[in-house]
């Protein structure tokens, strides 16, 4: 049976949105693997698989379940060492939690800010309240002040995006000639805004758009399989 990959849509099964599930996406497409995806709403993900996993992406390849894009992406180098490796080795495996704590610092922690309304307005109606009630808990505040004065916030995360923006201007991936899982990592974050909104966050121009295009054509244009939301 072709490997099972969970993971997180909306109202609409054909729009996944997940920057991890996107990541573990990209990752099976790296290794070559055929691999069949399963739509989850966020009041599903509990009794996926008798209760395995709290969040998505969740793998499952036979017997194996792996929750967790990172501990997908390591599963996948040690089940299929003679496939293209996603880390090059263990100094890149290393080197990728950094890229992913950078990610999760500066591009997850300021999306939020720019698209959270777009998401919960994507979801079917009892994940809206589901997400509403534990992402207000968790920020404190309601949501639709969440994005108030978005605008003025823009400049701001672009410049965030410096190192990002210097590696990419002076090599096409952040893997060098070709990509490894940190670009997916990256990959995941801004397919995660494509996909949820068209709030025009990153200019055509900046340098970070030209690597993320590159990632969106990667493998026959898999990223590009999910048209990007109408523009706002
Ligand atoms: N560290 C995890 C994070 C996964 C994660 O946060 N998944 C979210 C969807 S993007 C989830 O399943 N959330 C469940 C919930 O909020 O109930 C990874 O890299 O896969």
């Amino acid at each position: 049976m072709a490997i099972q990959l969970y993971e997180l849509v909306g109202r609409d099964a054909g729009r996944p949105f997940s920057p991890h599930c996107w990541k573990a996406r990209l990752a099976l497409k790296h290794k070559g693997l055929d691999f069949v995806t399963v739509p989850v709403p966020f009041t599903a993900i509990p009794e996926i698989e008798g209760g395995a996993s709290k969040i998505v992406p969740l793998l499952k390849d036979a017997e194996t379940l792996v929750a967790d894009s990172f501990a997908i992406a390591e599963y996948l180098e040690a089940a299929y060492p003679d496939a293209p490796s996603l880390f090059g080795g263990e100094g890149g495996r290393r080197l990728a939690r950094f890229v992913e704590a950078w990610s999760m610092a500066t591009i997850h922690a300021a999306l939020p800010g720019f698209v959270i309304m777009d998401i919960h307005d994507c979801l079917a109606e009892p994940d809206q309240a589901y997400f509403r009630q534990s992402r207000e808990a968790r920020m404190g505040r309601p949501l639709e002040t969440v994005v108030e004065g978005r605008e003025a916030r823009v400049a701001h995360f672009l410049a965030s995006l410096a190192p990002l923006r210097k590696m990419v201007e002076g090599q096409p991936f952040l893997g060098g000639e070709t990509p490894l899982f940190a670009d997916y990592i990256v990959f995941g974050a801004f397919q995660w805004l494509r996909v949820v909104s068209g709030f025009p966050l990153l200019p055509a121009e900046d340098p970070v758009a030209h690597w993320f295009e590159r990632c969106l054509d990667l493998y026959e244009g898999h990223g590009r399989s999910v048209p990007a939301a109408a523009a706002a």
